[in-house]
């Protein structure tokens, strides 16, 4: 039985599908992530199913710019994925025909975003009908909400689930909650998903069990996370996954009980070096396998699938995950697996520099500059993985600054740990950023802004003092 929010979110797709089959013509408006990837791949899915004309495109962020543009355009009837919510304002005052589907805060005149506005009905968005869009549904989900309007889309509950994993929904809880799990529960009856408890590390399909440790950072591992040799004498000495003859293994090649017999040791192993239990825990996770995909690609497993649509919109090459979310094994796959193999090389680089240049200590933060040696598209991923460097203190939050067009890019990231004692990234960036004239935001372990250029200096010293205040209990 669906929840009271689901129903309406499902009545409110009714009303957007009903606008859509009227329409000769839709053009499509996503995000250029993972989340905004799936959303546009169901959404376009769900198009061809029910014979729909459509153009798409996908953007980095949604802005009065981009709207001016969308206008001038003159499309017939405009859906916007994963973004569109913060814009209503501009569609309502331009008179434009626009469905939005989107979980972000909805932001604009309140007679504009009521849950029943009749200035603007056609707008999907869990924080209308009282969900919460940072945990419990993402714009693919209520993407898939809006194509099971169209027509019986419910096979296209995998890509749902994948971004909803790509927008880390899954963090708050340790698996997925609310609309989510709804969703996640129509896909297992429909026979495309999978949920079970297993290995929380990245790389069950496609990476040597060794290479799954070396590469943990979250959780970061002692005595493990960055060390080859260590990870595949752990291995051996469990006697699985890391054979004299036959060499290391994957994942997906174990047995359950050869599994269980990894998971142990690494939980012993971990313990033994003082590893917290609540940490030791972690190491188990809700995962989700995509049951029509093939064993040992990527797209089989919810987080790999969504870490390679990730690489394919970072270098603005949405389109093609999203033919590798629509079925194209050929081409678009090729081309996106070579995307996620040179942004591995990237952060390789980019993480030899950090190692060769050196974290700069402050009181209750670090932080390193990179100038342009490093892609302010990367700059955040690694300062998180930047933490399993010598010379890096897990007990302070990493900072990592960047060149880009709009002044210096600021990448922060926490731990766990950290937020126990009361750091909020999210506070912090939004705050400090605006005090020297930039703007930021995020997640309270993971969050992001720019500054300008001339006010960098200021801005560290200003963010340590700040990080200081919220870790003895001032902020
Ligand atoms: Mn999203």
């Amino acid at each position: 039985m669906a929840t009271e929010t689901f129903n309406k979110l499902s009545e409110r797709a009714e009303l957007c599908a009903n606008r859509l089959k009227t329409a000769n013509t839709v053009h499509l408006v996503s995000h250029i992530d993972a989340d905004g990837i799936t959303s546009a791949a169901v959404m376009s899915l769900a198009f061809e199913r029910a014979g729909i004309r459509y153009t798409a495109e996908y953007v980095k962020k949604l802005d009065e710019k981009i709207m001016a543009r969308l206008l001038e355009e003159n499309h017939e009837l405009l859906i916007f994925t994963d973004l569109g919510s913060a814009m209503v304002d501009f569609m309502v005052d331009n008179n434009m025909d626009a469905i939005i589907a989107d979980h972000h805060q909805p932001n604009g005149r309140p007679e504009n975003i009521a849950t029943d506005s009749s200035v603007f009905p056609y707008h999907m968005n869990p924080h209308l009908f009282g969900a919460n869009g940072g945990f419990e549904i993402s714009g693919s989900g209520v993407s898939y909400i809006l194509a099971n309007a169209l027509g019986d889309n419910k096979d296209l509950a995998g890509l749902a689930i994948v971004g909803a994993i790509g927008d880390m929904q899954n963090r708050k809880y340790g698996k997925l909650v609310g609309l989510n799990k709804e969703i996640l529960e129509q896909g297992v009856e429909a026979g495309v998903l999978r949920n079970a408890p297993d290995l929380s590390l990245f790389g069950k399909q496609t990476r040597p069990i060794y290479k799954m440790l070396q590469y943990s950072s979250e959780p970061y591992l002692p005595g493990l996370t960055g060390e080859e040799e260590s990870c595949i004498r752990f291995l051996q000495n469990a006697g699985v996954g890391y054979d004299q003859r036959e060499g290391a293994k994957l994942w997906i090649e174990l047995s359950q009980e050869e599994r269980v017999k990894v998971i142990s040791a690494l939980m012993k192993f971990c313990q033994d070096r003082g590893f917290p239990t609540h940490r030791v825990e972690e190491l188990i996770r809700e995962c989700y396998t995509l049951l029509t995909e093939k064993e040992g690609s990527e797209m089989r497993d919810a987080s790999e699938f969504s870490t390679l649509l990730n690489a394919t919109g970072r270098y603005d090459k949405a389109d093609i995950g999203v033919r590798v979310c629509m079925g194209d094994r050929e081409e678009a796959l090729a081309e996106a697996r070579t995307l996620l193999s040179e942004h591995r090389k990237n952060l390789v680089n980019g993480l030899n520099f950090v190692k060769e240049n050196g974290v700069t200590q402050l009181e209750y933060i670090q932080y390193f500059y990179s100038g342009e040696e490093i892609k302010e598209t990367i700059v955040g991923i690694i300062a998180g993985m930047a933490t399993s460097l010598d010379g890096v203190d897990r007990k302070k939050p990493i900072i990592g600054m960047a060149d880009s067009e709009d002044g210096i890019k600021i990448s922060s990231r926490g731990t766990q740990d950290l937020i126990r004692r009361g750091l909020n990234l999210s506070k912090a960036m939004n705050d400090v950023t605006e005090m020297v004239g930039g703007a930021g935001g995020g997640h309270d372990i993971a969050a992001g802004g720019t500054v300008p250029p001339e006010r960098a200096t200021e801005f560290i010293d200003l963010l340590d003092k700040y990080v200081g205040g919220q870790l003895n209990g001032k902020k």
